[in-house]
This record gives C-alpha cells, sequence and structure tokens, in this order.
C-alpha cells in the first residue's frame, strides 16, 4: 500500500493542480495532501483567494484525494513523513531540487507543471474581464475588451 504525500496552496483550484493530484495518485494507492494553512501561505507571502476551510472542502471532493492535513511550516514534511508511513513524496516541477533532502526518509519525484495555467493567472483574467473599459472608450473597444 504505497502511500504518495504532496504539499501546497490549491488555491481556486484549477487543471494543473487537478493534473499534479491525478498524477501523484497514479504513483501509488493513497494520495494524501499537506494543505498550507492560512498562516502558512501568509509565511509564504501566498495570499489565496479562498480560506483553508474551503480549499480542504474542494480537495476532499477530488476523486485522486484520500486526505488533507494542515501544512503550516517548512520544516513538518519529515516528521509527516514519519507520521504517515509516506512512501513518495511529489511536487510539481517548479519545486525541482527543493525537496531533495527529504529523500532519506522516502522517495522524492517530481512532475512537470502544467503549463499556462495557475491561480495568479486565473485572477488577472477575472480581473481583466470585469474591469469597467475606462469612460469614453469606444463600444467596439470596449467589446474586444469580452
Ligand atoms: N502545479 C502544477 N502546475 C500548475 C500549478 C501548480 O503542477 N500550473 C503544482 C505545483 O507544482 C505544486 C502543486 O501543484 O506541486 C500545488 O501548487 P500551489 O497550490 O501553487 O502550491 P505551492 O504554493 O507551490 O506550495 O511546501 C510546499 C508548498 O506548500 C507548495
Amino acid at each position: 500500500m504505497a502511500l504518495v504525500l504532496t504539499y501546497g496552496t490549491f488555491d481556486l483550484l484549477h487543471v494543473g493542480h487537478v493534473n499534479l493530484l491525478r498524477r501523484a495518485r497514479a504513483l501509488g494507492d493513497r494520495l494524501v495532501v499537506g494543505l498550507s494553512s492560512d498562516a502558512f501561505n501568509a509565511l509564504k507571502r501566498k495570499h489565496a483567494t479562498q480560506p483553508y476551510a474551503d480549499r480542504e472542502a474542494v480537495l476532499r471532493a477530488i476523486r485522486y484525494v484520500d486526505d488533507v492535513f494542515p501544512e503550516e511550516t517548512w520544516e513538518q514534511k519529515a516528521d509527516d513523513i514519519r507520521r504517515l508511513g509516506a512512501d513518495l513524496l511529489v511536487m510539481g516541477s517548479d519545486w525541482s531540487g527543493h525537496f531533495d533532502d527529504l529523500s532519506r526518509h522516502c522517495a522524492v519525484h517530481y512532475l512537470p507543471r502544467t503549463e499556462n495555467i495557475s491561480s495568479s493567472l486565473l485572477k488577472a483574467e477575472i480581473r481583466r474581464a470585469t474591469t469597467p473599459a475606462p469612460a469614453g472608450t469606444s463600444l467596439l473597444m470596449a467589446g474586444s475588451r469580452r
């Protein structure tokens, strides 16, 4: 029974997250997610649109996810691996090399990140699409902003 472990903020869950979760789960029998707490996001200087409880509820609804627990610190991973008996830590390739030191505790694998999608890009696109055109913009121009 191979247990796979991954971590993240998973704000505004999108296809890049789902691709990661699906591929991580396929590498074992169970997938457990260390979900960044709101306080840890502040430490990561990452503003999540959704609070922890909402991000957790969304993750638990994903068929590839078997359990979720809070990620509060950078340093907890080794303890998590031991506590859970994790066989494999999986992260996206933007983290390549960052967690190699944990290979003392379990296998570490980085999966190619899904290109052209991120929570930040989604937020920027929503802002662009919902920001009224400046006064005086022609209807034609305004239409092209849709
Ligand atoms: N991801 C991906 N493709 C994307 C976006 C994200 O594969 N287009 C992956 C990331 O590489 C990460 C996971 O999805 O493995 C979650 O991404 P984030 O929610 O952005 O998490 P992050 O801020 O990277 O937090 O201690 C580790 C950190 O908590 C990871």
